[in-house]
């Protein structure tokens, strides 16, 4: 049988759809895309949301990111300049903070300009306490929506962006469960 504080796999996945529902659904115009990545991290939930929550330094854990300048504070509507690494399809991205909520663990942006594809592209990133092998671990959810570039499909530009997000959870779950050893 299971152990008390082990939850079954159908409950595990019955949290995470009520998580998706409760902060990651978007309005999608019909030219956009949108979907959500999910990762477990052997790591507590403060540990990683200390990382998720600096705006001022994504660099901390994506791996793309060289720079980031944030002018202004940490509210919401502030703007940073986040410069990514070469070899990418672009070299800077503006971005906006839309979503900040230091309890209940939620962070959205939004990408309101550089030099890149990605046009009215906005994410949510939450992360919620879970067990994982009796120890304490995080559930981390990030969706996104964008448009669909001209000249790509759908299943492109959703195959493109859910890339990058699991490249940039890979690395939070790496620097996670480093910091928590
Ligand atoms: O950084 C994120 O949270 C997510 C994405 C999809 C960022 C993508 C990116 O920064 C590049 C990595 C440079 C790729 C932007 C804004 C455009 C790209 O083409």
């Amino acid at each position: 049988g299971w152990r008390a504080d082990e939850m079954s796999l159908n409950a595990c996945r019955a949290m995470e759809s009520e998580y998706i529902g409760r902060h990651h659904r978007h309005e999608l115009r019909e030219n956009q895309c949108s979907s959500e990545l999910i990762k477990h991290i052997k790591a507590p939930v403060h540990l990683v949301w200390s990382l998720v929550r600096r705006f001022d330094q994504p660099q901390n854990y994506k791996p793309f990111v060289s720079r980031c300048v944030v002018e202004g504070n940490f509210e919401i509507g502030s703007l940073r300049e986040v410069n990514v690494k070469s070899g990418l399809p672009a070299t800077t991205s503006t971005e906006r903070l839309e979503l900040f909520d230091d309890d209940e663990h939620i962070f959205g942006i939004k990408i309101v300009g550089g030099d890149h594809r990605l046009q009215n592209y906005s994410s949510v990133i939450t992360v919620h306490p879970e067990s994982i092998d009796g120890r304490p671990g995080t559930l981390v959810i990030e969706s996104f929506v964008v448009d669909v570039p001209d000249g790509n499909t759908k299943d492109e530009t959703c195959f493109f962006v859910e890339a990058l997000i699991k490249c940039n959870l890979k690395s939070l779950a790496d620097v996670s469960e480093r910091l928590a050893v």
